[in-house]
């Protein structure tokens, strides 16, 4: 059971670590490659084309600007594809956002908010927890911590005020 990453160029690639990150932290297995969709066409399609046959089961596609990487990938494969748009300078991820988000019936590419990599991962572990009970069971576990944390943070809130509070975390 592998994760596919895919991005359009290394630039992208500090925003797709804190991905990468996120699915070290849970022992997940991923591929991460840089192809574009504009400037390697074909390695690109080869590269979706063949991914089920490396044990990929979901695909992260992340682009930026004028984002075709993630609708060329969905096109080349019946794997899910989660998108990643991502920060640009003239734009500011809008561009990408809806080059993205806005993909015809029958070829989804499900999208993440701006620079939303970290959710991709979350995401991407969550389709493959349908299949994989104990990736499920990482889900499960870190929703619970996520809650407990939150429970903590009001407990503390409640308890010291706001100035404190604030003072505390900055
Ligand atoms: C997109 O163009 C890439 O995904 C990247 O976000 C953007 C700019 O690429 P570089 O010029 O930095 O290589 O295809």
């Amino acid at each position: 059971m592998k994760i596919g990453i895919i991005m359009g160029s290394d630039s992208d690639l500090p925003e797709m670590k804190k991905c990468c990150d996120i699915l070290d932290k849970f022992s997940m297995e991923y591929e991460i490659v840089v192809s574009s969709a504009h400037r390697l066409p074909n390695n690109t399609a080869k590269w979706a084309e063949n991914a089920h046959e490396r044990g990929i089961e979901v695909i992260i596609a992340a682009a930026g600007m004028a984002a075709a990487l993630p609708g060329v990938v969905a096109a080349h494969t019946h794997l899910p594809v989660i998108g990643v748009p991502l920060t640009s300078k003239a734009l500011d991820g809008v561009d990408a956002l809806y080059s993205i988000v806005q993909m015809p019936p029958g070829v989804p590419v499900a999208t993440v908010a701006i620079n939303g990599s970290r959710n991709a991962a979350y995401l991407a572990m969550q389709i493959l927890g349908v299949k994989h009970v104990e990736v499920a069971e990482k889900v499960k576990t870190h929703r619970a911590q996520m809650a407990a944390e939150a429970l903590e943070k009001n407990e503390r809130l409640q308890k010291v005020g706001v100035d404190l509070y604030l003072k505390e975390k900055n």
